[in-house]
């Protein structure tokens, strides 16, 4: 069905590998129109409940944006990639399910951006981090400059992205790029744990919980707690709160309908 991605879907978590393995996953333009259709499918179907994104293949998560296909690119070819790629990642990120990035080795300039898309990352022990653009002459463009600087704060991210130095999965979670780090063949078990976990609780409530936090980011502090009150005010009008409270007094587990 995809030339670029593997997708599957068990227990009503799926998982979208990219699949190029001579570039070691780069991100070219078919591929980044195949993510976008994937990611509008798995926005389609309701028995998806958790996205999980890797690469295929032992090496690499995404190796970046095709140097290749770039190279001969004039501005307005870079202008209508750099709106798809826009567009797919911002698609990615508004999903109201939970998306965890799987960072099996090397995610490099879109291939970070990519992974920052996602809610949460987990990177196995060999995942290779870094923002190489600028020493190609240009500067990240699928969002890296502004997620990068949200997630790690300003000044690691100028570091990473002014050297293009690489770090390895340890110091990514030192600064917080990267969630937990767990060994190669235990990932992708560590990532549908975790959403295992997610999908024991309110998925009305996981999905507001997740807007507010990506829409606070943008808001000041008295916007955002406005913004919070709103939707905490939204979650007492769900069947979804009267079963977690219920639960709670009935001395049992909730039953949100999830994962068990
Ligand atoms: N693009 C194309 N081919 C790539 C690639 C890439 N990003 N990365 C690796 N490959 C290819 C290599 O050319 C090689 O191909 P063959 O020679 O076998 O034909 C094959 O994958 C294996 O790579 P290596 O032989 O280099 O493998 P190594 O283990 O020695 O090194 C490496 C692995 C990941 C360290 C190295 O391949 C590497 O440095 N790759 C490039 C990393 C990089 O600079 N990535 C690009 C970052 S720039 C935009 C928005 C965003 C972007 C662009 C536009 N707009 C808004 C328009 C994003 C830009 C980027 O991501």
């Amino acid at each position: 069905m995809y030339n670029h991605l593997l997708y599957e879907v068990n227990d009503g978590i799926a998982v979208i590998s990219i699949n190029n393995p001579k570039s070691l996953n780069a991100l070219n333009t078919e591929t980044i129109e195949e993510l976008g259709a994937c990611i509008n499918a798995v926005a389609a179907d309701s028995s998806v409940k958790g996205l999980i994104i890797t690469g295929a293949g032992p090496k690499s998560f995404v190796a970046g944006a095709d140097i290749s296909e770039m190279v001969n690119s004039g501005a307005e070819k870079g202008r209508s990639f750099a709106m798809l790629a826009d567009k797919v990642f911002s698609s990615l990120e508004a999903l109201p399910i939970v998306t965890i990035a799987a960072v099996n080795g090397y995610a490099l300039g879109g291939g970070c951006e990519l992974a920052m898309a996602c809610d949460i990352r987990v990177a196995s022990d060999n995942a290779i981090f870094g923002q190489p653009e600028v020493g190609l002459g240009i500067i990240p463009g699928f969002g890296g400059t502004q997620r990068l600087a949200r997630l790690i704060g300003k000044g690691r991210a100028k570091e990473l992205i002014l050297t293009t130095d690489r770090i390895n999965a340890e110091e990514a979670y030192r600064i917080g790029l990267a969630n937990k780090v767990t060994t190669k063949e235990e990932l992708l078990t560590v990532c549908t744990d975790m959403i295992r976990r997610v999908l024991k609780n309110g998925p009305f409530a996981v999905a507001v919980a997740k807007r507010c936090i990506e829409s606070g980011m943008d808001m000041d502090l008295q916007n955002g707690l406005q913004m919070e009150a709103d939707a905490f005010g939204l979650c007492f009008a769900t069947d979804e709160k009267m079963e977690g409270m219920t639960a709670f007094l009935e001395k049992r587990k909730a039953n949100f309908g999830g994962a068990k």
